[in-house]
């Protein structure tokens, strides 16, 4: 029997035999958040509590082979050992992925279930194929707070995801404390989509949540989309606004109608002051600058916007990522990773062809193919369907190579938007069952074989029973039994 893992590994070698985890296994690696996080998982659904041994049977070890580059790791199981090798802390930490996948379901149970609890004989190969593989919520159309945010990480991270992309800001709402800006939350940050009373993270929330995303090896890549989608900055501060005037708070979904005073140099000493308190907040490579609709904008503002924006942001230290709109700008700074959001039926806008045969990197988001808040179909109650239904098959069967032709893809990225999503149960219903498919795009060797993928996904919904995960999806698409 094939183990049902999902990202599909690079190389697997099935043996006979399994071993046996008991109350008297013992875990030993070094100390990092991939031997805590192991650690932690087996006493909480086992109830096991081995004092920590140095012989452990699972040994975790920083002495994997060269070739496993950054998050690679080796995982070999036999009948009285399970070893798990890496060269990072990082590839340990997704072999652990790996691991608690070839344990039985009742591993995912948040208190301690029945064993037995064996772990099939193995060798395992293992390495992505992208490097960036981000999960995006939008906190911006509905505020989901600290606790809904880790939720959403621990979603993730069974998966192999890498990269945890905040929307913070939009319309709707500024959701990030800025400490020399303070209306922006204390008023940008009170409204929301329909009546809610939005809210917003302190700098003490965003902190957290940096922090609990590093433990689970995911860089948080915060956004602060410009220069539309801007309406709650505006309603903050009028000089932010081209007319001088604060505008209402807006609690609609539609997009396109806003855009900041892209003549005034004062606003461009805001954005400075902005990136600089979002750098400090975030500490990973990337500040995303969004970009996308600046429908209000003209062609030539947009570029002279751009332009002045962008080497604020890399005069943080911080390498640019930004919507697929963005590859208008004149010049994209050095690294720029561009962000490619519109369906793969429409033509490769030629700005954007042109930088991606310049060797821009892309990131893939096609919305019919990787838009988590898509409808599953005609039917469902949650989601928007712009782009069309987006069903599990279809968000899993496609090659991120084969969109831009000849384009340098740094890897694919499943946005979640919330203009209709309010609880972490519904984020849940999006997800579910279609995130672990754009995971094995992200992570596994192409082809992709949806009759081989299906089998291992229905195996998974176990596991998300016994996560007490009740809202996802229940796709026809994964057949009965
Ligand atoms: C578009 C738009 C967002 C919407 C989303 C809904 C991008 C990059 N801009 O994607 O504002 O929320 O669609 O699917």
């Amino acid at each position: 029997m094939i183990p049902a893992l999902i990202p599909a590994p690079h190389a697997l070698t099935v043996h006979d035999g399994s071993f046996e985890l008991t109350a008297d296994t013992a875990v030993s690696g070094p100390e990092c958040h991939a031997t805590r996080f192991l650690t932690a998982l087996l006493r909480r659904a086992t109830g096991y509590a081995p004092p920590p041994s140095p012989e452990g049977a699972i040994v975790l070890s920083l002495d994997g082979p060269a070739d496993l580059g950054e998050e690679g790791y080796r995982l070999d199981v036999s009948a009285g050992a399970v070893r798990l090798r890496a060269r990072t802390e990082e590839g340990l930490f997704r072999g652990v992925q790996t691991l608690r996948q070839l344990l039985p379901a009742g591993i995912e149970s948040p208190v301690p279930v029945p064993g037995p609890w064996p772990v099939p004989c193995v060798s395992i190969t293992d390495k992505p194929r992208f490097r960036w593989r981000g999960v995006m919520l939008d906190v911006a159309r509905h505020f989901f707070d600290v606790a809904a945010v880790k939720r959403f990480v621990d979603r993730a991270v069974p998966y192999k995801f890498n990269v945890l992309h905040l929307h913070l800001t939009d319309d709707q709402g500024w959701r990030l404390e800025i400490a020399s800006h303070p209306r922006l939350t204390g008023h940008g940050g009170t409204s929301q989509v329909g009546e809610g009373p939005g809210g917003h993270f302190s700098r003490a929330d965003f902190a957290e949540i940096v922090a609990y995303a590093a433990a689970h090896h995911m860089t948080v890549v915060p956004e602060i989309d410009l220069p539309g989608h801007t309406q709650a900055a505006m309603a903050s501060y009028p000089h932010l606004a081209p007319e001088g005037v604060t505008p209402e708070l807006y609690r609609g979904i539609d997009v396109g109608f806003s855009q900041l005073a892209v003549h005034k140099p004062t606003t461009y000493d805001f954005l400075d002051e902005v990136f600089t308190e979002v750098a400090s907040l975030a500490p990973g490579p990337y500040l995303h600058v969004g970009g996308d609709e600046a429908l209000q904008t003209t062609a030539e503002d947009y570029a002279a916007f751009m332009t002045r924006t962008l080497p604020l942001a890399t005069r943080q230290g911080k390498t640019v990522v930004a919507w697929q709109e963005a590859a208008a700008a004149p010049a994209l700074p050095e690294g720029t990773h561009l962000q490619y959001w519109r369906p793969t039926h429409e033509p490769v806008p030629a700005p954007l062809a042109d930088a991606a045969s310049r060797g821009v990197p892309l990131i893939m988001s096609p919305a019919n193919r990787a838009y988590l808040d898509m409808k599953y179909d005609e039917t469902s109650e949650l989601g928007l369907i712009w782009a069309g239904a987006l069903g599990v098959r279809q968000s899993y069967e496609w090659d991120p190579e084969a969109v831009v032709p000849g384009a340098r893809v740094a890897g694919v990225e499943a946005p979640l938007w919330s203009e209709t999503l309010t609880t972490s149960d519904d984020i849940d219903h999006m997800l579910y069952p279609r995130l672990p498919g754009l995971a094995e795009v992200a992570w596994s060797p192409a082809p992709k074989d949806w009759s081989s993928y299906v089998p291992r996904l229905r195996a998974h919904t176990l596991r998300w029973d016994a996560a007490g995960i009740t809202s996802y999806h229940r796709s026809p698409e994964l057949g009965e039994g």
